[in-house]
This record gives structure tokens, C-alpha cells and sequence, in this order.
């Protein structure tokens, strides 16, 4: 998979996208990411990417050329260009897996007061959101997202059972888990995990799923 970043603020990718699986994903070919300066594509000796908003108002408002120019340079017919925004439909896991399929994905990362409507209207083929609260970039938003669609690109995911289990994929909260001791400063491990019984293993975890996402989560059940 392709991925490009249009961004202010390159500098804010590295790090999270150099360590972990993103960096094990991008090693192996498997994804081939690019972070891109906004400014690179002004003309002016200021590099201005931003302008006051039309109608008055606070803030500055991301201006259309050199968005139109980048995208125009960057995407091809099968490029899926996403945005992200407070405004945006909720990011799910089920978006991850839409996204995860894609060829090529063209993320605009907005900032300021966002973006001219015009680049929503003609440009953007989804605008979504990580949560209800404001940013100051979408910087790391996109690094959210492109950190939930990396692991599921087809071979990164080494254990791929893992991605079954997990919280979301059943639409449930996983359940609790445990490791050695058995008992550690006085918290014993449940004694049904250490019984070798599969079946019974499986329907302890299965009921403490639902009673997590009934007390922590009743909006998914
Ligand atoms: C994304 N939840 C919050 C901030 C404007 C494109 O316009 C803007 C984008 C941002 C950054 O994204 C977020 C966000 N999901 O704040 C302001």
C-alpha cells in the first residue's frame, strides 16, 4: 500500500511512524509512506498556505491553490483522499478495514480553522474524525489512522489470529488478561485460566467480554 501525508508539520511524523509495526511494515515493503510539506507547493516568497477568512471572523483559513496543486501532483485514479477533521464521520474499526484495502491513500492533515469548502467539495473522498474534541493539527489524527490501517494491511500482522480477538472486531471489549505469577503481591489469577479446560476457558472469557462492554461500553451492545 501508498500512502501520502500533506501536512504543516512534517517533523511531527517521525517517531510514531518509525518504531513498532509501521516501521516493521514500511522495512518489509509492505507499505511505502511519504510525509509531504503543504509549502511546498506555494509560489509566494512567504510560502503562504493560509488567509483570512471571507465573511470576517477569528482564525485563518487553509487557501485552495496549493492544496489543489499538491493533491493534483500526488493522487492518481486510484487514490482515496482523506481528510481529517472534527467534522468528520467517526473513525471504526470497520473503516480501518475499508481503508486497509485501498492501493493508494492521500491524507490531508488541516489545521487553523481548516480547510476552504472548496477542497472538501472537489477534492476529498472522506472526511473523518478520531473523537469529539479539537486538535490543533490533524497530525495526529492521520498517524492514528494510519497506525490502525498498517495492521491490517495483508502481512504485517504476524500473529493473525490476534486481530479476530481483539476488542472491536467481535464488537465487544476483550476480555481480561493474565500472565506469570499466578499470584502477585496478593492478586491471584482467575483459577478457571489455569484449569486446562478450553471450553470452559473460553466461556469465562466470553461473559467477562460482555459484562466489561455492559459497564464500560452499553452503546456497543
Ligand atoms: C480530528 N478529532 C479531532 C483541527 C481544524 C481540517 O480542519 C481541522 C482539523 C483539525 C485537526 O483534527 C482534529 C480532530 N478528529 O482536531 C481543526
Amino acid at each position: 500500500m501508498k500512502i501520502d501525508v500533506l501536512t504543516l508539520f512534517p517533523e511531527m511524523f517521525s517517531g510514531p511512524l518509525d518504531v513498532s509495526m509501521v516501521a516493521r511494515a514500511r522495512k518489509a515493503g509492505l507499505l511505502d509512506l511519504r510525509i509531504h510539506n503543504l509549502r511546498d507547493w506555494t509560489h509566494d516568497r512567504h510560502k503562504t498556505v493560509d488567509d483570512r477568512p471571507f465573511g470576517g471572523g477569528p482564525g485563518m483559513v487553509l487557501k485552495p491553490e496549493p492544496i489543489f496543486e499538491a493533491v493534483e501532483s500526488l493522487a492518481g485514479e486510484k487514490t482515496r483522499v482523506v481528510m481529517m477533521a472534527p467534522t468528520g464521520r467517526p473513525f471504526t474499526q470497520a473503516i480501518a478495514r475499508e481503508l486497509a484495502v485501498e492501493e493508494h491513500l492521500l491524507f490531508l492533515s488541516g489545521s487553523y480553522e481548516g480547510y476552504d469548502e472548496r477542497v472538501r467539495e472537489a477534492l476529498v473522498d472522506d472526511e473523518l474524525s478520531i473523537g469529539d474534541y479539537v486538535l490543533t493539527n490533524g497530525g495526529l489524527p492521520v498517524m492514528v489512522v494510519i497506525d490502525a490501517v498498517t495492521r491490517l494491511i495483508p502481512g504485517v500482522l504476524v500473529h493473525d489470529e490476534s486481530e479476530l480477538d481483539e476488542s472491536f472486531s467481535h464488537g465487544l471489549l476483550e476480555y481480561p488478561h493474565y500472565t506469570r505469577p499466578a499470584e502477585f503481591r496478593g492478586m491471584k489469577v482467575p483459577e478457571v485460566l489455569q484449569s486446562g479446560n478450553h471450553a470452559e476457558i473460553a466461556k469465562w472469557r466470553a461473559e467477562q467480554a460482555k459484562l466489561r462492554t455492559k459497564e464500560r461500553r452499553p452503546d456497543l451492545m
